[in-house]
């Protein structure tokens, strides 16, 4: 990279540090000034902006204002944090520890508390870890947004998994410290302080916690939020909260909220198994090195962006045909392909046929609290079988395909699956991890390359230092951002971004419903009330407003959104040129990419605005 390239890059990594940029915002809703141009990037170019956000997770700190991952407080408070869970591990009777939060943070609840059972049970110790999402298990698969918005629930969903216990360590995890549901719960933990420790984990400074009034309750999330850092100087509370730096796409926590998310709870507990089962008391430099090796995942993974970006290309040339993109994967690296593809409908619009995941031994895999749930339908069918019978009759070369594993897995089943995949389509392309020492399944993986049309293959050091967990952890965050990479990037090339906003965001909660009306500001220059009229005015759709509209609250609003599509952008559209809601459906009909929708609608006063541009809008997220 040339020095001033260089310059150039390093400024707009700390840019967004600066107490003048997007002040009105928490970190985890500010925009990245490094992906501003993100809407019109070619596959290399995302692929290289991605792995610049992704890399400032590990930031160093460089002045008092936020605290970043490797900081001491946080390493401190990680330490203290896995003691507590050392202490469960050590007494589980009637004890628990709980992994709560909504979306993504709830499923990668799920997927932490699963993986960590499992050690247990492989050392035959009864499981003490239990997760909760808000909207139950169809919300490990499916858009649920709604019930995030819910604190009442929340609290009565962990009640009722807390039944009987007598200590109870709760983690609540809200990326944007924004979720009533979690702000709920964790209200509940500070009422009984003599069964439940509360820790929160998000990606914000405490005073950014949302300070929005909850429907039926006396407390916000700041609320709640102050009264636990009361607490953690004596602690009885925990915070950690280190910022990781704007999302790629303006407020997509999967991305680094999900991954920062994984890294920490992950070295938490990871640190608490190896002081209750393996004499290795909870250390400093432990902490510390388990958050390197996750910063070397990173680099692996990125050092592979050519492949990454011959992925990004099919699975974009797929989705801009009206095709599909399905993740098949083994073991837990299945389940984020099943995470990666669920989000897509929420953060880009998407249609659950767009972007799919697959799971070799469907719900026995999964071992989700609910059971089974193909009864719900199409989408919840998940198995290798359901991809068989009901996706790969209809596939052609203009579907993209991937394979997830690893050599620990049965990769004599993964030459099965991809001969018959290979005989509807050439555009298969494998994501395939083993260790540098291991050659057993050479014959076999030779032969997926051959049927494949790229192979991203990672091959990890496996010396003394790196145990098998560790390994397969790495395994995991590494495939994450390549289904991170795969499905943000199709969709950016697919023309659902603008700038780096999604346009096309479901308006199904007042976070999202706030993100909307923000906007809508920031895009059309349009004072707060005209733009949350052209909002109401499509949720509705209707070109006047009856005061039973507008007299009604978010909820109400969110709710009927659920049935609306491209509300966003038809409002936007309005706003822009000035057009009837009629007339602005037409204009999208023929021309589905917004900015040219506009451009197309021959709007005067259409102006793309730069970040730099952003509305001094007073809201939390
Ligand atoms: C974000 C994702 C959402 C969030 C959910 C919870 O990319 O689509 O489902 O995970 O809204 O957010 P938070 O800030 O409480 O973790």
């Amino acid at each position: 990279m040339a020095k001033s390239d260089w310059t150039c890059s390093l400024s707009a990594i700390c840019e967004w540090e600066s107490p003048d940029y997007e002040p009105s915002l928490p970190v985890s809703e500010k925009s990245n000034p490094l992906t501003r141009d993100i809407d019109r990037a070619s596959a290399n170019s995302i692929v290289k902006m991605l792995q610049a956000c992704d890399a400032q997770m590990f930031q160093e700190e460089t002045g008092s204002t936020y605290h970043k991952l490797l900081s001491d407080q946080v390493v401190t408070t990680l330490m203290e944090v896995a003691k507590r869970v050392e202490l469960v591990l050590k007494d589980p009777e009637d004890s628990l520890v709980i992994l709560s939060g909504c979306g993504t943070s709830g499923r990668l609840a799920f997927l932490i508390t699963s993986g960590f059972n499992r050690a247990l049970r492989q050392l035959n110790q009864s499981p003490v870890y239990s997760y909760i999402i808000a909207g139950g298990d169809r919300a490990l698969l499916s858009s649920q947004e709604a019930p995030e918005d819910d604190p009442k629930l929340g609290m009565l969903s962990l009640k009722k998994v807390c039944e009987g216990k007598k200590r109870v360590l709760f983690i609540g995890i809200s990326c944007g410290l924004s979720a009533p549901f979690v702000a709920g719960q964790l209200d509940f933990c500070l009422q009984h302080p003599e069964v439940y420790t509360p820790v929160l984990v998000g990606f914000n400074p405490a005073h950014q916690a949302r300070d929005e009034p909850l429907p039926g309750c006396t407390f916000t999330f700041l609320s709640v939020v102050q009264r636990m850092q009361e607490l953690a100087k004596s602690h009885q509370a925990f915070l950690i909260n280190p910022a990781v730096g704007p999302e790629a796409i303006s407020g997509s926590s999967r991305m680094k909220g999900g991954s920062a998310t994984k890294i920490l709870l992950e070295v938490v507990l990871s640190a608490a198994h190896a002081a209750a089962f393996s004499h290795t008391p909870v250390a400093c430099n432990g902490i510390l090195l388990h958050l390197r090796a996750y910063e070397k995942t990173l680099d692996l993974t990125y050092a592979q962006s050519e492949i990454i970006t011959d992925l990004v290309e099919a699975a974009g040339e797929s989705l801009r045909c009206g095709r599909r993109v399905c993740y098949l994967g083994w073991g837990s690296l299945a389940l984020l392909g099943l995470i990666d593809a669920s989000e897509c409908n929420p953060t880009f619009g998407a249609d659950f046929e767009d972007v799919r995941g697959f799971v070799s031994g469907g719900y026995r895999e999964l071992n989700n609290k609910e059971g089974p749930l193909t009864a719900l339908g199409p989408e919840f069918c998940i198995a290798h079988e359901d991809f068989l019978h009901q996706v790969l009759p209809r596939l052609t070369d203009k579907d993209t395909v991937l394979l997830i594993y690893t050599h620990s897995d049965d990769v004599g089943k993964v030459v099965d699956l991809a001969r018959r995949v290979r005989e509807k389509t050439a555009n298969l392309h494998a994501v395939y991890h083993q260790t540098d020492e291991d050659t057993s399944a050479a014959l076999q993986q030779d032969e997926i390359s051959r049927l494949c049309l790229s192979t991203l293959k990672i091959a990890w050091l496996q010396g003394a230092s790196v145990s098998a967990s560790l390994l397969h952890m790495q395994w995991e965050l590494s495939t994450k951002l390549v289904l991170n990479a795969v499905s943000t990037g199709a969709h950016v090339l697919k023309g659902k971004i603008y700038q780096n906003h999604m346009i096309d965001v479901q308006v199904t909660n007042s976070k999202l419903y706030r993100r909307a009306t923000r906007l809508l500001q920031k895009l059309s220059g349009r004072p707060e009330s005209q733009c949350e009229e052209a909002l109401l005015k499509t949720i509705y759709g209707a070109n006047k407003l009856t005061l039973d509209m507008t007299t009604s609250d978010v909820i109400t609003h969110t709710c009927t959104a659920v049935t609306r599509t491209k509300v966003v952008p038809l409002a936007l559209v309005c706003l822009l040129t000035g057009c009837s809601l009629r007339e602005a459906e037409s204009h999208l009909e023929r021309q589905p990419v917004v900015r040219e929708a506009v451009e197309f609608s021959g709007s005067k006063s259409f102006r793309p605005m730069c970040p730099r541009d952003v509305l001094d809008v007073p809201m939390a997220t």
